[in-house]
């Protein structure tokens, strides 16, 4: 999954390192120059190695410091020599970062998202390579580390957590549009709680479509789980509502509560989705959608988020997802957090979606292999 985006990291990686070396390159008659043999001409050669802002003239012991500054700059370049590493410049990073935008919005990633991901990384390499010297390769995927965590990590908090903590039952609802995989998602939750010492009740929501009910009744069959509905076409809060009155009877730790999934421009289902809010209040509204859908999936959580404010998103699909745009946009679109990921069509194939792992695997790890 997200090989389309670890190649793009990996082509920017390479896209700077070249630019380095060849900068450098064309630099060697400058005053500025990176190699360890260029650096030593330059000292000798040089006239008056007083910063701007200070007159050496004027005080003898600032020309004794400004030797010893050279001589650390000399240090670091050497180093970096050493290591094999190039000073890395600003100019370094123009061509590599226009590279670099173009690559994310073409795997997906949201125009705002991709800028705040491109002013991340220049804000850390070249706060980096002021700071420490580091072969290339390290500084790089540090900065790019960093800037995608940012973007990827808003609005997280520990969901294992909050859910122990809240006063049980605990009642989620699911929202999204038609087959993103909402009904598969709550069975894999339910899956998930048992694992965790929770038990759950399934309850179906989604009154509007012929055959709702059976399939997430065939789901709590196979998960051995409690499920709840109405006939179709009925009100959906009832069905909630009921739900949520069988788990308080039945010490139930979890409702899970599926929804229709009509386009989110319908008036009719928001005016649902407020009567849920009314009725049941949930202690969480969440947001399906697949990984695959890219932008369109960017596009929908906001609006969705808009109209009937959402506490995170579960991204599914994401194993048959090549780019990435989306898992890395969301949570900077809505400002909430992603949750869970889909990763197959199996009860197990859900996985918490960790920012700190995802970015080690779009760096690192080797996407092809999960
Ligand atoms: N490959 C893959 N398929 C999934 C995943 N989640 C759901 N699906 C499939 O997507 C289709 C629609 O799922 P469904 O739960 O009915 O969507 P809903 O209309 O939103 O309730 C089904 O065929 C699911 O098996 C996933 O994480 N990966
Ligand atoms: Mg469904």
């Amino acid at each position: 999954m997200f090989e389309g985006l670890k190649e793009t990291l990996d082509r920017f990686k390479d896209d700077v390192e070249e630019q380095a070396e060849s900068v450098d390159a064309e630099t060697e008659a400058d005053t500025d120059v990176d190699t360890v043999e260029e650096k030593r001409d330059q000292d000798q050669k040089r006239e008056d190695p007083a910063p701007p802002d200070r007159d050496p003239s004027e005080d003898p012991e600032t020309v004794e410091e400004d030797d010893r500054e050279v001589s650390v700059g000399f240090g670091k370049r050497a180093k970096a020599f050493a290591t094999g590493g190039v000073i890395i410049q600003p100019e370094h990073l123009d061509e590599p970062l226009e590279t670099l935008e173009l690559s994310l919005l073409s795997s997906d990633v949201e125009m705002g998202v991709a800028e705040e991901i491109l002013a991340g990384i220049r804000e850390n390499l070249e706060g980096t390579v002021r700071a420490q010297v580091q072969s290339t390769d390290m500084v790089l995927e540090s900065a790019l580390k960093e800037a995608l965590f940012d973007v990827i990590s808003v609005g997280q908090f520990d969901f294992d957590q909050h859910v122990a903590e809240t006063d049980k039952p605990l009642v989620m609802v699911f929202t999204g549009v038609n087959g993103v995989g909402k009904t598969t998602t709550i069975a894999k939750l339910a899956r998930y709680f048992e694992r965790h010492g929770y038990s759950a009740v399934l309850a179906n929501g989604d009154t509007y479509r012929a055959g709702a009910n059976e399939q997430l009744r065939e789901h709590a069959d196979a998960l051995d789980k409690k499920f709840i509905a109405h006939e179709q076409g009925g009100d959906p809060t009832a069905v909630l509502y009921d739900a949520v009155e069988y788990a308080r009877a039945n010490d139930v730790d979890i409702v899970l509560g599926d929804t229709a999934g009509r386009l989110h421009t319908s008036n009719d289902l928001m005016a649902q989705l407020e009567k849920i809010d009314r009725v049941v209040d949930p202690d969480m509204t969440l947001f399906v959608d697949e990984a695959v859908a890219g932008q369109d999936a960017v596009q929908r959580a906001s609006e969705f988020n808009d109209a009937a404010e959402i506490d995170g998103a579960i991204l599914t699909k994401a194993d048959a997802d090549p780019q990435g745009g989306a898992a890395i946009s969301i949570a900077h679109v809505t400002g909430k957090p992603i949750l869970f990921l889909g990763v197959g069509q199996e009860y197990d194939d859900l996985e918490r979606f960790d920012p700190e792992q995802i970015t080690d695997r779009l760096l690192e790890g080797d996407v092809e292999d999960r």
